[in-house]
């Protein structure tokens, strides 16, 4: 376990009521500065396993593939800030990395989660955490303050080989003064909510910048497994009455997803 920031701390009812409002929160101490080299460590184990032909932005469910991603997506500091969103019963489902190598010229476009996730009711809280420093130089996550109150945006497809995601919001429908980069610390984190809109541009640093989203719903939610067959659920806190999705086993080991959507089962022989 990666040592654990001294201001760890609960969220208070002011950045509560201010997640409701805004859809987001940043700069919530997890992991102290110490663990800097640990986090960095993380990554490149986990990203060294991967076959060089295999775009790590375009896997996802780490949680169900690797014992060491799941272990950092139990920290109880990232699961007491959730709990105080989600209430005491939630699970998760989704784990990836954002990775934006020096110069690689990767784009994430605006977008809202919740348009393209089909989850209902739509509460997923994602936690972003810093591997690395993230600022504006090194294109730091950004967020429409507020979007998450202003319905559905219209998204077009859009196949550009740079963007990360072919879902896309156009600026015009963005009013620019409500803009905010999240920008941590390596060790901290940012909490968003599933409609509020988000994107990042592409970094022209010479610094690496990537982050490790765990996607969080509480149990009531419930996947419409003919658009996501591989959707699966591992209980993070408290008890699930409703069981209305598929679960997931705990990884026994080290496995890699190759891409986005994968059933826990076909990790197994790897472990
Ligand atoms: O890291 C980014 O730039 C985007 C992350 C993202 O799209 C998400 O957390 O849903």
């Amino acid at each position: 376990m990666f040592k654990i920031s001294n201001k760890v701390r609960r969220l208070t009812s002011e950045e509560k009521e201010r997640y409701l409002k805004d859809g987001y929160l940043t700069g919530l101490p997890v992991f102290d500065d110490e663990a800097k080299d640990n986090l960095n460590d993380l990554f490149v184990s986990l990203s060294s396993q991967l076959s060089n032909d295999i775009d790590i932005n375009q896997t996802n469910m780490w949680h169900k593939a690797s014992l060491k991603f799941y272990n950092l997506c139990r920290t109880p500091a990232i699961l007491d800030y959730v709990e105080d969103l989600l209430g005491p019963n939630f699970f998760q489902w989704g784990g990836q990395f954002f990775l934006k190598e020096p110069k690689d010229g990767s784009v994430v476009p605006w977008h809202q989660d919740a348009q393209y996730w089909p989850l209902s009711p739509a509460k997923s809280v994602t936690v972003w955490l810093a591997l690395y420093d993230t600022d504006e130089e090194n294109a730091a996550m950004k967020v429409v303050k507020g979007s998450h109150k202003q319905g559905m945006f219209k998204h077009h497809i859009n196949k550009a080989s740079n963007l990360v995601l072919d879902q896309e919001v156009s600026n015009d429908q963005i009013n620019q003064d409500d803009i905010v980069s999240l920008n941590l610390k390596a060790g901290e984190i940012s909490l968003h909510d599933d409609g509020l809109l988000h994107g990042s541009e592409a970094n022209y640093s010479n610094r690496r910048r990537c982050g490790i989203t765990m996607r969080f719903a509480p149990v009531n939610v419930k996947a419409d497994l003919s658009i996501w067959p591989h959707f699966e659920t591992q209980l993070a806190r408290g008890v699930d009455e409703f069981k209305h999705n598929p679960t997931a086993e705990i990884p026994k080991g080290e496995a890699t997803p190759i891409k986005k959507f994968q059933y826990s089962r076909e990790f197994v022989n790897q472990w």
